[in-house]
């Protein structure tokens, strides 16, 4: 049985809600309740909704009104907006010392793990101990220390400009960023988009689950997403978004014929296709729809959002082929490497970097809801799931 987003809060209490059986362990704890999550939910075909809303109406708005929803479960009102922004210029600031740990990380290094060492390195300079104070500290720095990270990576690290915290966080990066030959103006609105739209996905996503984990071990914020990062990292959760366009690169013509050739080669070869299937959505990812419709408009005639737009119609029939395959549609990935790639960001290994500047809004206000709220106040105690002893026979030294 499938337990949707608030059948599970209407039961009564010790009504069962799912029964574990046998079939049910190695399969990642796919569908298994474990938890509720006040930020968002997602249903397999309508995708994710935070605080209620649909992603689809909310993807227009700046992402420091999504951080607002998200921490305080309500959009802000035009006086909130303000104050919250102030209040995010204010905490702003990076110390000096992030950009020397940069200086001393291996340059072929993966951006996620630059990102993850700079998140712990934040936290090393200031933590404060109290989650939200934290967790807004790290969501305020995030634009800075991308912008850093992109820079020092890259050794473009002379004259970086001073970071003008009144700005908003987007624009903070682009600033920092400096990027030569780009039209500051679309990144701004791609990224803008781009984030509100990996903010959040419902509570049992990987790194999600993996921050909220180390959380409950009392671990900092700081030391909290810095793991979801690591979580992040992988290619089949938010490194599919590089994967998905380093294989658009690859394929190099939207030709329907050579698209469906390529993803038959990627299926036989046993490589999965990047950007399609998804543990829980039975249907396109919103999140997709919308990019592809902000492509249409933006970039119809890019040669890589030509090709994902090929591969948005080729691939799904091909999967569908193979019944193993619970959702063959489009999933977040597909589309968001064309969109980057289109404004100026030429190199894929950077774009799951993007994904976790956003999602640290995500796990950071969930994060705080179980460490505060959960329980009556009291706080999701220690994860702690039951494994079953496999292929362990009780024996003694001789
Ligand atoms: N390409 C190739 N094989 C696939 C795909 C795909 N796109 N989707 C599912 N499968 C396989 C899957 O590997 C599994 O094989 P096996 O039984 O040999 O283990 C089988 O089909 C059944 O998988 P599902 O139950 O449909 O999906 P599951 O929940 O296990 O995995 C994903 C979900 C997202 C990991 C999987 O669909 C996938 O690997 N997609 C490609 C990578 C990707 O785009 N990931 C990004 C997801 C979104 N995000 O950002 O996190
Ligand atoms: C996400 O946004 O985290 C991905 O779609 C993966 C998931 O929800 O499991």
């Amino acid at each position: 049985m499938d337990v949707g987003w608030c059948e599970a809060l209407e039961m009564a209490q010790d009504e069962p809600m799912f029964t574990v059986h046998a079939s049910h362990l190695n399969t990642g704890l796919r569908g298994v309740p474990v938890g509720t999550c006040r930020t968002s939910f997602v249903t397999p075909t309508e995708g994710v909704h935070y605080c209620g809303y649909p992603i689809a109406e909310l993807a227009h708005f700046p992402p420091e009104d999504i951080v607002y929803l998200l921490f305080n479960k309500e959009l802000p009102t035009p006086e909130q907006s303000q104050a919250f922004k102030a209040d995010m210029s204010a905490r702003g600031a990076v110390p000096y010392s992030v950009a020397a740990v940069f200086h001393t990380l291996p340059t072929d290094g993966h951006p996620m793990d630059w990102l993850s060492v700079g998140i712990h390195t934040l936290g090393m300079l200031d933590t404060t101990g109290d989650w939200k104070e934290d967790a807004l500290n790290l969501i305020a720095r995030m634009p800075r220390l991308m912008g850093l990270l992109f820079r020092i990576r890259e050794g473009r690290s002379d004259n970086i400009p001073s970071d003008d915290t009144s700005l908003s966080m987007v624009q903070r990066f682009v600033r920092t960023l400096e990027m030569e030959g780009v039209d500051d103006d679309l990144m701004e609105q791609i990224l803008s988009t781009y984030l509100v739209l990996h903010m959040d996905h419902g509570g049992g996503n990987l790194s999600t689950f993996t921050g909220k984990a180390i959380a409950s071990g009392h671990a900092t914020v700081f030391a909290s997403i810095a793991g979801a990062m690591n979580a992040l990292s992988g290619p089949l959760h938010g490194r599919a978004n590089q994967s998905c366009l380093e294989f658009v690169l690859r394929i190099g013509t939207s030709d329907p014929a050579e698209v469906e050739a390529f993803v038959r080669g990627e299926l036989e070869a046993k490589r999965p296709v990047f950007g399609f299937g998804h543990a829980v959505l039975r249907a396109e990812d919103p999140r997709a729809t919308v990019q592809f419709a902000l492509g249409e408009r933006l970039c119809p005639d890019d040669e890589n959002f030509k090709i994902i737009r090929t591969l948005r119609e080729v691939a799904p029939r091909v999967l569908s082929e193979n019944e193993k395959i619970s959702n063959p549609n489009a999933n977040v990935d597909i589309a968001s490497g064309a969109l980057l790639h289109h404004v100026g960001f030429k190199d894929p290994t950077y774009y799951t970097t993007f994904f976790g500047w956003a999602r640290v809004a995500g796990i950071g206000a969930q994060i705080i809801d179980e460490r505060t709220v959960m329980r009556g106040g009291k706080g999701t105690p220690i994860y702690r799931p039951k494994y079953i002893a496999e292929e362990q026979k009780l024996r003694h030294l001789d």
